[in-house]
């Protein structure tokens, strides 16, 4: 990697704990990602971006902001991308993925907690990404009772705007999140000095529901019976969609997707005929957090598909286009985003729904319902989502697990087991 100091130094790191950092990462994804056989090709273009996940794309963000433009960071596919680029802003996930920060994240909140609360308050407060440090201001949202809370602290470092989410879906629901977009619309305005028009939000509705299409691209080659990727590999994609620059993340899935449509016309697959295909659904897997998907992956399992925030929840359902003035593009985002089934909402029946639905769309053969400790809307979730699953005669069990690997062994035999019990069913069936 190029030499990036100087930029480091100039966004007010802590330099010598961010070479710990920028230590173990290479060697971290070297043995999840570099060891996988047969990847596509295209997949090459993504080793670079985490190659470069502190250097390139930080000195880009960083030209902008010398030329004016603004940076939004944002914790949650609720935040809508589209008013902050008609805006000519630049927005980025931020959500902490890593057992790195957790600690320096304990030091202002309670141990008891979501560890991607914790990993991202501590990525903040410790100066050692390079993303926070670049962001004009963070927007949080008033999901869970953890992310709220924690915005009340994170304000002690940065300049942050939350938005209200309700927490139901009822008509003055929708209305009410309407005017919380327009609110943010105007708060946006104020950071970057530009006026969202209705002619530049069309723009921009419909360049993200590009990125959207395009995701929606990829993830219908994983329903081939033949798998021309692995779910590993499609979760970094999904990863590095939250803070690449659009247009180009655009291109390069795209030049990805007409290898892998090859790869299934020519019958080649990431995994031996038969292998477990797995439905994984629950808690965000803010990247660097690969974890569940590599145990499964080594442990006989391939997955097909991730009903989270990072997976169908970031791309499906669509924002109307066909709106001209600025009310109704604002009403139509909110319908859009008051789509998303997240376990804050109650009811949540809807979530129900999708993840029945995934698993039939994408032949899974089996349920993950994967959650962060402390993570009590997910957790509680699960009765009803297995109450409904085996109802329908789906496989299902449930992990909860953490950033860290002290549990990787149980977890693997607990998912061996798994596994076993599906190529069972799958005998019986025949
Ligand atoms: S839309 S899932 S990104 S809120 S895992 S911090 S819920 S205690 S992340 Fe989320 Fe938006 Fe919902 Fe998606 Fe809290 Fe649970 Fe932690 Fe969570």
């Amino acid at each position: 990697m190029a030499d990036y100091r100087e930029l480091w130094e100039s966004l007010d790191m802590d330099l010598e704990k961010h070479d710990e950092l920028c230590q173990v990462l290479p060697e971290f994804y070297g043995d999840i990602y570099m060891t996988q056989e047969k990847r596509p090709e295209g997949m090459n273009y993504f080793n670079f971006v985490i190659s470069e996940i502190h250097g390139l794309r930080i000195k880009e963000l960083n030209e902008h902001r010398k030329n004016g433009k603004k940076v939004f960071g944002s914790f949650c596919v609720f935040v809508p991308d589209e008013v902050i680029l008609a805006a000519d802003g630049i927005g980025v996930g931020l959500c902490g993925g890593s057992e790195f920060w957790v600690p320096d994240g304990e030091k202002v909140l309670p141990r008891n907690m979501c560890p991607l609360i914790k990993a991202s308050v501590g990525a903040k407060i410790s100066g050692t990404c390079p993303y926070f440090q670049s962001a004009d201001m963070l927007v949080g949202e008033t999901t869970c009772d953890g992310k709220k809370k924690a915005w009340e602290i994170l304000e002690d470092y940065i300049p942050m705007h939350v938005m209200d989410l309700p927490q139901m879906k009822r008509e003055k629901d929708k209305e009410n999140f309407k005017d919380e977009i327009k609110i943010f619309k105007e708060k946006v305005e104020e950071v970057t000095g530009n006026k969202v028009s209705a002619e530049s939000l069309k723009e921009t509705i419909k360049l993200v529901n590009n990125k959207r299409k395009t995701l929606q691209r990829l993830y219908n080659t994983r329903k081939a019976e033949n798998l021309p990727i692995s779910g590993k590999d499609a979760l970094l994609i999904t990863q590095v969609a939250f803070y690449d620059d659009t247009n180009r993340f655009i291109d390069k899935v795209n030049e990805l997707c007409d290898e892998l449509e090859n790869r299934i016309e020519e019958k080649v697959s990431v995994f031996k005929e038969g292998t477990p295909r797995i439905l994984l659904t629950g808690t965000p897997m803010a990247i660097p957090n690969w974890k569940m998907h590599h145990l499964i992956e080594t442990s006989g399992g391939a997955v097909v598909c991730e009903e989270a925030c990072t997976g169908t929840k970031y791309f499906e359902r669509l924002v109307d286009e066909d709106n001209e003035d600025l009310d109704s593009q604002l009403r139509a985002l909110s319908e859009r985003y008051m789509g998303i089934n997240c376990a804050c909402f109650s009811p949540n029946d809807g979530r129900i729904d999708d993840i029945i639905r995934l698993y039939k769309e994408y032949n899974a053969d089996g349920v993950i319902y994967n959650s962060l400790p402390f993570c009590h809307t997910y957790a509680i979730e699960y009765k009803k989502v297995k109450d409904a699953l085996e109802k329908e005669g789906i496989p299902v069990i449930m992990i909860e697990t953490d950033y860290s690997l002290q549990d990787a062994g149980q977890i693997n035999t607990r998912l061996e087991a798994f596994f076993e019990m599906i190529n069972m069913n799958k005998e019986l069936a025949i």
